[in-house]
């Protein structure tokens, strides 16, 4: 028989469950923000709709932080939830909030300031602040040629703070500060000359250029920076590991590299002085043709800014071009293709482009069924440059080299062989000038990224083409079987 525990044993008893209990309640009322992430199920991020940060396009929701904040949620295993802030305080602000978003990521450079109000990550992009000016004017070199200048930088920015700083050496510097325009906005009022200069990451810059042709960088404002993500400074280290963790392997696997290829890459591909003339021929020829292209477009169910990019590789949107091949026109089709296809003048730019559309429509069509999208859309080009049989050539080649001859990437390794005897007298239809396809859809592509940043409808009020930014409804959301290839993919 048991005797009944005495008062002072009882009263530690439950002195000890009390005890054990609320450090169980601890432990599981206190769940770190990683596991509250990965407990809702959702991941809440709070950025600014920029075309360096995120924005909607036809394909819907993009940009460089958004696609690499999906690939995070992707990781973890949750939804992706994004909020904008108007500015960039508010975006701190919201960071801050009970139960608001656990993460900014907005191409934010680590300020002292900044520090105090926030934790960053690990850095995934480096950037520049650059002065830019308007070419043509004389042009500023250091931080004493900007006194007396109009300048207007974005509120709350580091280059508000910077300017600030060069205030205190040059009492007489002035400079306005607004939160009701974006980078792009800056950078057109610099292109149109309403103000002298502003101030701007290197990386807008390089996603800009390409249609803002008076933009110059006058120089470099200090040492190049990092941006970085940032979580509430009151927060446990479990998000900030996990985030520094995947950008680390992003840096490593090269997803990083990619995605600032495809956001930032066009001057590093055209060159600055190709990303000026591209910007020029926006500007003064694609409006004559863009109807053209829409037309077309519309009755072939392409695209119209990849037959527009088509024509700029082809020709420069110029109707009258003719190549040493005696190749004419804006789309620069052969006699042969522009007789199957019923043109009877190839300098006729109309006629060009509905021939050089229902070519490469056609073409398309006729591919091996198996070929998915987006290589149907790679090789299709291929074959518009050099000829369905050399294409099939270099399909086979590459199916005996064990590669996938579905799979632009593996084809676009065997197209040069065409070139070389050893290769080609083996193929069905000999040589062919194999390079030129690889250099021909790699630059369409390149095109193909920027007319869709332009024609983005958050760029509107960009006036780059006649002024019709709206995507096309043919574009809007096709059909599963019309499916555009994503220009990058
Ligand atoms: C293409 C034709 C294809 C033709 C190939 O040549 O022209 N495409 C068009 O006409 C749209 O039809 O294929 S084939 O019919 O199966 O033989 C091969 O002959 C045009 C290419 C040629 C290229 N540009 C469109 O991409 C060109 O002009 N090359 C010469 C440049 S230069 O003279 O060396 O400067």
């Amino acid at each position: 028989m048991f005797s009944r525990p005495d008062f002072r044993t009882r009263c530690v008893r439950w002195l000890i469950a009390t005890a054990l209990f609320l450090m169980l309640g601890a432990c599981v009322d206190k769940p770190n923000t990683l596991e509250r992430v990965k407990e809702d199920g959702v991941l809440r991020v709070i950025t600014r709709n920029s075309p360096a940060t995120y924005f909607q396009d036809r394909n819907g929701e993009t940009g460089f932080e958004y696609e690499l904040v999906q690939r995070f949620a992707e990781d973890l295993g949750v939804k992706l939830e994004i909020e904008t802030a108007d500015n960039l305080d508010e975006l701190f602000d919201q960071l801050h909030k009970q139960g608001g978003p656990v993460l900014a990521a907005a191409g934010l450079i680590d300020t002292p300031t900044r520090r105090q109000q926030a934790r960053f990550s690990h850095p995934y992009l480096e950037v520049t602040p650059q002065v830019v000016y308007r070419n043509g004017q004389s042009r500023p070199t250091e931080p004493a040629d900007l006194v007396g200048k109009r300048i207007m930088v974005l509120k709350g920015s580091v280059h508000a703070e910077q300017l600030a700083e060069i205030k205190k050496q040059y009492p007489a510097l002035a400079y306005e500060e607004s939160d009701a325009v974006e980078v792009v906005d800056l950078l057109r009022m610099v292109d149109e000359g309403q103000i002298d200069l502003t101030l701007v990451d290197s990386n807008e810059l390089a996603m800009n250029q390409v249609y803002f042709s008076n933009v110059r960088v006058a120089f470099d404002l200090g040492q190049a920076r990092e941006q970085r993500w940032a979580v509430a400074p009151g927060e446990d280290n479990s998000l900030l590991n996990e985030i520094n963790a995947f950008l680390d392997k992003a840096e490593k696997n090269g997803t990083l590299q990619r995605l600032k290829d495809r956001y930032y890459g066009h001057v590093d591909v055209l060159g600055y002085v190709g990303a000026y003339t591209f910007a020029q021929h926006l500007q003064e020829r694609l409006p004559k043709y863009e109807k053209f292209f829409k037309a077309s477009a519309k009755k072939e169910e392409v695209d119209w800014r990849l037959l527009a990019a088509i024509g700029y590789q082809e020709s420069m949107w110029q109707p009258t071009v003719t190549s040493k091949t005696g190749v004419r026109g804006l789309m620069m089709l052969t006699q042969n293709t522009a007789q199957a296809m019923g043109v009877s003048n190839r300098l006729d730019a109309r006629q060009s482009i509905q021939g050089g559309s229902k070519y490469f429509a056609q073409i398309k069509e006729q591919l091996d069924s198996d070929i998915q999208e987006p290589d149907r859309t790679w090789l299709a080009l291929a074959a518009y440059n050099v000829g369905s049989g050399h294409l099939d050539d270099a399909r086979k080649l590459a199916a005996n080299e064990g590669l996938n001859p579905n799979k632009w990437l593996d084809v676009k390794k065997m197209l040069p062989r065409l070139s070389q005897k050893k290769w080609y007298s083996k193929t069905r239809y000999g040589y062919a000038r194999g390079g030129e396809p690889v250099h021909f859809v790699a630059n369409i592509r390149r095109y193909y990224d920027i007319l869709t940043w332009v024609t983005q409808p958050q760029l509107e009020g960009n006036q780059v083409t006649d002024g019709n930014m709206h995507v096309p409804g043919v574009d809007k959301n096709p059909p599963p079987n019309q499916q555009q290839p994503q220009p990058g993919s």
